[in-house]
């Protein structure tokens, strides 16, 4: 594979060498040259003859020195990717390396690069060895202190982490800073900026009263859209010292909003560089679910200020530690603020779509992996959604109040190190007095375990009972599983919707709302039970698992109608519309069309106060979720269904509908994101219907200064081939031409089109005059063309796999992670109807031999095995 080769977490061994402090100089000009000074001392364990390890690549070393003395060429071993220092060395020392960088030339994105006005870092993973000689692994934790010289005029922004300690003139016009950050960190939490932003500035006071500068820094003209997220740090600040304890550390918290970025963002100790599209909003450039996004987002970076900066992970293999347990920490926030119901369907959707198909593909693992090829193919769906599932089984087995204590004790035990995912078990274990034994499975093993329930009622004993199963399917590599403990919360209903209680059958019933089906295998009996029980199981999708139990139509009705857990409802509406999906598939509309509309209608005469979660009942199931119910897989089959069962339930509801259609009010406010969210289905629905009516009423919405109404009725007007579509888009662009976020959702309309040739709408896409090859207008183009548009993607002819696989190949030299995150597209060739599969898998042979990144090649390397 390349010159790549395989870790393993069974390979860890402790650093030799720590780094105890780190003083770096930044001289910015057209090439930044860095001077890095170690002070190193061994470490106790380690042999007195241990070589320096140090990681380092992709940039120009000038000078090597320890004590002052340049290291000699023969006490040097070199490659590609690191340097290993032979010579006998003291206890104690300081190695000084200076290295030249050229940021303008580096679209990998990682280590120091440009983006627009300013110069930047991502160093996660392992990017702070693009800038120097570094031991770049997370378990070497430094006081860095760094000094930035730059020219005045060109960059008058100058940030590192921690507290500015210093400022002033240099010469020749240029000025310099100086940062001193005073906590223990590791290198992959350093960053830089140099540049020239507009900023705009608040404060926070702590609970215990300390003030904290806030400091969020956007292109200029770009600061009258910072507000909400401002405000959405603050919240995340307060709620983490109200449900966890956790008070910020530093005086000064900053946020920089970078125009090219490859994730989301990155939580850089009191300097978090974020993914601009998760910083600035004003109502009229984002939508309500943008919103939520840049709220969410902002407060995980928040909380890694101390699930994992102030303790972070050994070794990446524990990357789930900090991950998962932040995600689900970000995820309770969001709960907390916006409601649960909503959050918690969103969350499913997301896991079901992304992480149980990689569960079920050729890059399977488990949270906590074995072994990676490339680190950054690691970042994974598994490692932060499963890994927040596992986290959130945890609170539910050993309750809230107890689990908060574990997570404080787990901070207290660790704070200022690295530890592992089995140091936050123990933890646990420690303040609950529980064995976790067998619960630490679900970080070894990788594969969605199926749930399979049978029950039966006996009319005349009054007796009910149910036999659970459990299995996980096999993954590459890894054959056999074990059963998993899976928290099964439940609740029972008779036929009317009413609440039937049963009583708690421990163990196997710990509480009357819990089933721990820990065994391959369970049964429970319940007595005296009077009427046939509708049960109603995993409420709040206790566990990541698939669920299988023969429910009829009626009991999904009846649950759609009456279960109060929002979670339930919805999923009882996912079953009646897979089943309609599934009829329409191969035939005409049904007994499951049938019900799933009159399911429907009588949820349309239901009062709802919560419209959002209305919409989210009423919102069809995404194309790249029914990719995932379907094998072989059909893309332009799979369409063409989704789309007539559209249509039936468009005719089904036209009245209801058309009055949630038109109640699309503009202002903020949680109500009113709920009516829009509501509008926008429902305009969706009615325009399948093409009556002119709606589709002039699209048309007129896409031009409105609410973005979450305008952009909602593109989305309406998207597969329809009509004037008013063109119209309307063509009065988008003009409009949003010069704003690269807003420019960025016309892109992933016109690549998720079903109108036309959607392969060569997207070809043409990558040579439109405003397209430019940023990570956000790639994935908004090549992303949203593999994801959510099956009837171009799956063209029998193949055409849809070229496309992508030359633009896979075309990144896989200037940014690995981007080609890596698009090659996901090319994986699943095994679950094709024919003749996809052989012609993907003839795509992917041609391709392996071409790519050169470890990145790439990782993944096409698994797919073909
Ligand atoms: N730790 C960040 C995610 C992140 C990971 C890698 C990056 O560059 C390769 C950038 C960001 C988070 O969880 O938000
Ligand atoms: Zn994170």
């Amino acid at each position: 594979m390349n010159a790549a080769v395989e870790v393993f977490r069974k390979d860890y061994r402790a650093p030799d060498y720590a780094v105890e402090n780190v003083d770096l100089d930044f001289d910015v000009r057209d090439r930044t040259t860095v001077v890095s000074v170690l002070r190193i001392r061994r470490n106790g364990q380690a042999r007195a003859d241990a070589p320096l390890h140090l990681d380092g690549r992709g940039f120009e070393l000038l000078e090597l020195a320890i004590d002052g003395l340049a290291v000699a060429e023969a006490n040097v071993e070199r490659d590609d990717e690191r340097l290993l220092i032979k010579q006998a060395l003291p206890q104690a020392f300081s190695l000084r390396v200076v290295t030249r960088l050229d940021p303008d030339s580096n679209h990998s994105l990682e280590g120091l690069y440009r983006s627009g006005p300013m110069l930047c870092t991502q160093c996660e993973a392992r990017g702070f060895s693009r800038i120097t000689y570094f031991p770049d692994r997370p378990d070497v934790l430094s006081r860095f202190k760094v000094r930035i010289e730059a020219d005045a005029q060109r960059y008058p922004v100058l940030l590192s982490n921690g507290n500015r300690v210093e400022a002033g003139e240099a010469a020749d016009g240029r000025h310099y800073a100086i940062w001193e950050d005073p906590f223990l960190k590791p290198c992959y939490l350093f960053a830089l900026v140099a540049g020239d932003l507009g900023c705009v500035s608040d404060t926070y006071t702590t609970a215990s009263g300390r003030e904290v500068a806030l400091q969020f820094y956007v292109d200029k003209g770009n600061e009258g859209r910072v507000p909400h997220a401002l405000e959405s740090l603050k919240k995340a600040m307060r709620w983490d010292e109200q449900v966890y304890g956790l008070e910020y550390d530093l005086d000064i918290y900053m946020v920089v909003a970078a125009r090219e970025f490859n994730m989301g963002a990155m939580e850089n100790k009191g300097l978090n560089l974020f993914n601009a599209r998760f910083v600035l909003a004003s109502p009229d450039t984002a939508t309500d679910a943008d919103y939520e996004g840049i709220e969410s987002v902002i407060a995980h970076e928040y909380f890694h200020n101390w699930t994992g900066n102030r303790v972070t992970c050994r070794d990446w293999f524990q990357l789930s530690l900090k991950e998962g347990l932040t995600v689900f920490r970000d995820q309770n926030f969001s709960a907390d603020l916006n409601g649960a119901d909503v959050q918690r369907i969103g969350e499913v959707r997301q896991l079901r779509t992304l992480q149980f198909a990689e569960d079920a593909g050729p890059m399977a693992h488990p949270v906590r992996p074995d072994s990676y090829v490339e680190i950054n193919n690691f970042y994974t769906a598994t490692v932060y959604e499963k890994g927040a599932e596992i986290v959130r089984m945890l609170q539910t087995l050993l309750g809230r109040e107890t689990f908060i204590k574990g997570v404080q004790h787990y901070l207290r035990e660790h704070d200022g190190s690295a530890a592992t995912i089995e140091d936050f078990l123990a933890a646990h274990e420690a303040v609950s007095g529980r064995n976790l034994e067998g619960f630490r499975r679900w970080y070894s093993q990788a594969g969605t375990p199926t749930v399979g329930i049978d029950d039966e009622y006996h009319l005349l004993a009054h007796t009910y009972t149910l036999h659970l199963e459990q299995s996980t399917p096999a993954t590459p590599g890894a054959p056999d599983k074990k059963p998993v403990p899976i928290p099964i919360r439940v609740a029972f209903f008779d036929g009317e919707g009413q609440r039937i209680h049963l009583p708690a059958q421990p163990p196997l019933m710990p509480a009357p709302d819990l089933i721990l089906l820990e065994d391959a295998q369970a049964t429970i009996t319940f007595e005296d039970v009077k009427v046939r029980p509708t049960p109603s199981f995993l409420q709040g999708f206790s566990a990541p698992v698939r669920l299988q139990f023969g429910y009829s139509s009626d009991q999904l009705v009846n649950l759609l109608l009456h279960e109060s857990d929002g979670f339930a409802r919805w999923e009882a509406v996912q079953r009646l519309m897979l089943n309609a999906f599934f009829e329409l598939l191969s035939g005409p509309a049904g007994d499951d069309t049938q019900a799933l509309l009159k399911g429907l209608q009588l949820l349309a005469a239901q009062h709802f106060d919560d419209k959002a979660l209305l919409a989210e009942l009423l919102r069809m199931p995404s194309e790249s979720y029914l990719a995932g119910q379907l094998q072989p897989l059909d893309g332009e089959k799979l369409a063409a269904a989704r789309d007539a069962l559209r249509l039936r339930i468009a005719h089904a509801l036209t009245g209801p509908l058309s009055v949630w259609a038109t109640a699309a009010p503009e202002d903020q406010g949680a109500i009113n994101v709920g009516r829009r969210a509501l509008a926008g289905i429902a305009s969706g629905y009615l325009a399948a219907t093409r009556s002119t009516r709606i589709l002039d009423l699209c048309r007129d919405r896409a031009g409105s200064d609410n973005m979450t109404l305008s952009y909602g009725a593109l989305v309406a007007l998207n597969d329809i081939d009509c004037p008013q579509r063109e119209d309307a888009m063509a009065a988008f662009l003009s409009r949003w031409r010069h704003d690269a976020l807003v420019l960025d959702k016309w892109f992933a309309l016109q690549a998720g089109s079903a109108i036309g040739n959607g392969v060569e709408r997207t070809a043409e896409l990558l040579g439109h005059p405003d397209y430019v090859a940023s990570p956000n207008r790639i994935r908004s183009v090549l992303g949203t063309f593999w994801r959510e548009n099956l009837r171009a993607y799956h063209r029998a002819d193949g055409s849809g796999y070229r496309l992508l696989a030359e633009q896979v190949l075309k990144l896989d030299k200037s940014n690995p992670q981007i080609a890596s995150r698009l090659a996901d597209g090319l994986l699943g060739w095994r679950g094709l109807a024919a003749p996809r599969d052989e012609l993907l898998r003839a795509v992917l042979q041609r391709l392996v031999q071409q790519v050169a990144s470890p990145d790439v090649s990782e993944k096409i390397h698994k797919a073909l095995a």
